[in-house]
């Protein structure tokens, strides 16, 4: 049973952000009794400017990962017909948005980030109840997608091409940048408002257009982005956007690729599937953005700030529960200082405070994303005791008989893991090498600077590192041999800001970069032209003047 409801929602007691306040205009939402009284919204696709559900009527649930009986959402599950006819509507809005002028492309996304600001704390609200992240990080990842706005607001401006010296007289030769077609943005929901940002943003500032497959897990959030983006003024098919599985939806859209019906991919998710969607478009000769996972790396050396490196190593490792690209993988501790490192981090790993931050203030991480990344992460676990390493702390899901003394909160209402630390690992351990996306870190003891930069650099994965150091020559070092995308020295391994180029090198991606001024190579091609003005034909390298050059006086032979 469906009711709308025109008036704005707002939260019973006050004292927390409105839930949902900018979606409220037109919305359904699904009766259903809630335990703590937030709407179940009745969510659609938006294709061309207007809410469809899937062809077949089909749906799934988003629910709340910290308070698993509060239905977030109902949204369609997506199928190939609604994929496809999503990719008829960009196609048929980008020429016309191709010759929209840039400046205006430009005007229209800095609305869309005046706008997320003016609902910044619903939309934090709805990432939290979403996807469980606290709302300090989901106004992280929400203030990324602002900031993204903002700057590629002027960009519209600028979208330089160049004007070139012909070898030839009375010719001009410029380069223009151009849109590449229909874009296909599929992104994971850990960031689910920052990311798709970086891709879409500048993909329509460049005048191309996009199919989106949300997240599963983050399909409310989505929608309410979408529609902001509508909001704002874009028009109609050029942001398009399709809820559904990865292996349904987002095949389909990867399917396309064969089809002829996508001109780029851009992807956030596992090496695996970021393989697979790098085939299909190789052999298409389509472009795509791959950004993968990674086993980051963070170096602690002797001259460090001890106290320094371990708030770093503890935010990159369990902050976020772990569930970030960039999170900390293999701690790698200089044998000198290792046991004082270790006992100060141990203090705050067993300090941890978990819970719904919805509910609770001061807590460092929330529930896993959805119960498919507990799955995936007890499975790390497991990985990690198969591997030999040796767990001095953690035990997996935590549950009212088994928890950590600083969980708060009812653990039976979601979906929440113990921070873990192992110990003891080497580099012929599985756990070594493999990402686990969540709270657990590996720790390697390293015998010097060559000794921790060749760990650092052992697994298959490129994307972040770290080091701390007061040696300036081992900064330097790490800088230039560490093979990998992003480096923070004396910083955490996360926390990239949204104008530096952001992605990895080797299992991390395919060497295309998200944000700032990079990323416009990933979605625009160069066209050089040349305008002949003399009225004649004149060939290149051939009716080109040659400068003779004048005898030498020099016996050349002499001063050999
Ligand atoms: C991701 O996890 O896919 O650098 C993105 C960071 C964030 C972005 C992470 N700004 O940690």
């Amino acid at each position: 049973m469906v009711k709308r409801r025109e008036d704005s929602i707002h939260d019973g007691d006050g004292a927390r952000p409105a839930m949902a306040h900018v979606l409220s205009t037109g919305l359904e939402f699904l009766e259903h009794s809630n335990p703590n009284g937030h709407p179940c919204v009745k969510g659609y696709n938006i294709i061309n400017g207007e809410l469809k559900q899937a062809s077949d009527g089909a749906t799934f649930k988003s629910t709340n990962p910290a308070w698993l009986d509060d239905c977030v959402g109902e949204f369609p599950l997506s199928g190939e017909a609604d994929v496809h006819e999503a990719l008829r509507a960009a196609r048929d809005a980008f020429p016309g948005w191709a010759g929209t002028p840039a400046p205006t492309r430009g005007q229209i996304i800095g609305n869309m980030g005046r706008l997320l600001m003016e609902h910044k704390d619903a939309i934090v609200a709805i990432e939290t109840r979403e996807i469980g992240k606290t709302l300090k990080e989901s106004a992280g990842s929400v203030q990324e997608a602002i900031d993204t706005c903002l700057f590629f607001q002027s960009e519209g401006r600028r979208l330089y091409g160049q004007t070139v010296n012909s070898e030839l007289p009375d010719k001009e030769l410029f380069t223009y940048r151009r849109p590449l077609g229909v874009c296909g943005i599929i992104n994971a929901c850990n960031f689910p408002a920052a990311v798709p940002f970086w891709k879409m943003i500048p993909a329509i500032m460049c005048g191309n257009t996009c199919v989106w497959k949300s997240p599963q897990d983050a399909p409310l959030l989505s929608f309410a982005l979408a529609r902001i983006m509508h909001e704002a003024g874009i028009p109609n098919g050029v942001i398009n956007l399709v809820h559904g599985k990865g292996s349904g939806a987002g095949q389909h859209l990867v399917d396309a690729v064969d089809k002829g019906m996508v001109n780029k991919i851009s992807f956030t998710g596992s090496t695996a599937v970021g393989k697979m969607i790098g085939e299909v478009c190789g052999r298409n000769l389509v472009s795509a953005s791959l950004e993968l996972g990674g086993k980051n790396p963070l170096v602690i050396m002797p001259s460090a700030n001890l106290d320094n490196a371990v708030e770093g190593a503890y935010w990159a490792g369990f902050g976020t529960a772990g569930q970030r690209c960039t999170s900390l993988g293999n701690l790698i501790i200089h044998q000198d200082i290792y046991d004082e490192f270790m006992d100060k981090l141990m203090a705050k790993v067993e300090s941890t405070t978990i819970g719904d931050s919805l509910r609770h203030d001061g807590v460092l991480y929330g529930p896993m994303l959805s119960e498919k990344y507990a799955v995936d992460f007890l499975k790390g676990l497991e990985m990690c005791d198969a591997s030999g390493a040796k767990k001095i702390y953690g035990n997996g899901r935590i549950s009212n008989d088994n928890k950590p003394s600083g969980f708060l909160g009812d653990a039976a209402e979601g979906v929440y893991m113990w921070p873990h630390v192992y110990v003891d690992v080497t580099e012929d351990m599985e756990c070594f090498h493999e990402e686990i996306f969540g709270p657990a870190i590996t720790v390697v003891k390293s015998k010097d600077f060559e000794h921790a930069l060749h760990l650092a650099n052992a697994s298959p994965y490129g994307l972040s590192s770290a080091i701390y150091t007061n040696d300036r020559l081992e900064a330097y070092r790490y800088k230039t041999g560490i093979k990998a995308g992003m480096t923070g020295i004396n910083n955490s391994t996360t926390g990239a800001e949204a104008h530096l180029p952001f992605g990895g090198v080797k299992g991390s991606g395919n060497g295309t970069r998200e944000s700032g001024i990079w990323v416009i190579e990933a979605y625009s091609y160069w066209h050089a032209v040349n305008d002949e003005l003399s009225g004649k034909l004149q060939l290149a390298q051939m009716d080109v003047d040659e400068i003779e050059i004048e005898e030498a006086e020099v016996d050349w032979g002499s001063l050999a």
